[in-house]
């Protein structure tokens, strides 16, 4: 049985205002024939099908023909799970219908435990499908408190591990931030105070664990805990990735086989540096002129309007930098991502310590934090 994993197509998604809907319907193209050339029996998605809680209709057009081109007219199973930036209830409409047209829509912590179960003459694989959540929404479902996504994740896996049995083979999909594992600057953090994190080591009895969250493709532990990667590039932090989807290959005695097929947009996305007479020089024979630019200066002496000069050739040129100021000041892109993490509860703690002359306990730390997620989700109205 072929089973093909992706996650984090971010559809709808905006790259310095400009829309990639076109790079993402490209790419989309490129996994159907993926789909068409491998046969491929199932193609999971690990969550962020979407952008934004409330899609742009173009980007819900793109996932419906998407689902109409594989589920309807291949009759290959699609099983998805919401992540940090779906808006679960609302792609998780009318899943129950969904499921008999093979379109798997996994939004609810519950169906965690109620696996989809893909059979054919290779092998009976269960998918334990985890969608994101956070630890208040597992303290709910469980009725007990956890603090934590790593024990949130873990009670999840427990009750999955209860039920699951090893005569079949089993696969865990699930949108989290494995300990340890590379970000890039494009993903939301999950959480602030670095309390998101969770443990490879609970998926590693899975015959396969198909991650999403994590925009690079990687492996975590051992080389069946996966994540995929994003469908494109998203920030000039990615530009040395080589993004793609992977290919498992599984039978009753296990996976026999994981490969890493290759998604290759028409635009690329790069970063020149040099000085900007050089750069044109360079721009008039570049047979990639479109691709999305992120120009690094290194003239010394000011330049009037280097951004019009230079996009004259490259018209997708979408960030100008001057190299003389890079050891002053970090990029704003991964300050801000710093900061998004943890400048709020940092602070805090400065202050705390400044006023009451100690620092803050655990206790007082993850209450401040559990405080600061509660205005964030407020403020985000999820
Ligand atoms: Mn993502």
């Amino acid at each position: 049985m072929k089973i093909l994993h992706t996650s984090d197509w971010h559809l709808g998604r905006l790259f310095h205002q400009q829309s990639l809907l076109e790079q993402q319907l490209e790419l989309l193209q490129q996994l159907v024939n993926v789909i068409d050339e491998y046969a491929v029996d199932a193609v999971i998605i690990a969550g962020d099908i979407y952008d934004r809680s409330v899609p742009p209709s173009a980007a819900v057009k793109a996932f419906s023909d998407f689902v109409e081109q594989v589920a309807v007219k291949r009759q290959c199973t699609i099983v998805a799970i919401s992540g940090n930036h779906d808006g679960a209830e609302r792609l998780g409409f009318a899943h129950s219908l969904l499921k008999q047209a093979k379109l798997h829509l996994i939004t609810d912590l519950p169906q965690s435990v109620e696996p989809v179960v893909l059979s054919d003459a290779d092998a009976d694989v269960y998918l334990w499908c985890v969608p994101f959540h956070d630890p208040l929404q597992v303290s709910h479902w469980f009725g007990s408190d956890c603090k934590n996504f790593n024990t949130a994740h873990q009670m999840i896996v427990d009750r999955i591990n209860a039920q699951r049995n090893s005569q079949y083979r089993n696969i865990i999909v699930s949108h989290c931030y494995l300990d340890g594992a590379s970000e890039s600057e494009s993903e939301r953090p999950l959480s602030i105070g670095g309390a998101d994190r969770v443990d490879w080591q609970m998926f590693a009895d899975f015959d396969y664990a198909a991650l999403g969250h994590l925009h690079q493709p990687q492996y975590k532990g051992l080389e069946h805990i996966r994540y995929s990667g994003s469908l494109m590039k998203y920030s000039f932090s990615e530009v040395n990735q080589s993004k793609s989807v992977t290919l498992i290959d599984i039978n009753n005695q296990g996976v026999q086989n994981i490969e890493q097929v290759a998604l290759k947009p028409s635009q690329d996305m790069r970063v020149l540096k040099g000085e900007l007479a050089d750069l044109i020089e360079q721009a008039k024979h570049d047979p990639h002129s479109n691709d999305f630019i992120q120009a690094i200066l290194t003239d010394k002496q000011a330049i009037l309007h280097p951004m019009a000069k230079l996009r004259a050739y490259y018209p997708n040129l979408m960030q100008l930098r001057k190299a003389q100021f890079e050891h002053e000041q970090r990029s704003p892109a991964a300050h801000s991502q710093e900061q998004l993490k943890k400048a709020d509860c940092e602070l805090i703690q400065d202050f705390f310590s400044e006023v009451h002359g100690e620092p803050l306990t655990e206790d007082q730390k993850n209450a401040i934090s559990q405080v600061i997620q509660q205005i964030e989700q407020e403020e985000s109205g999820s």
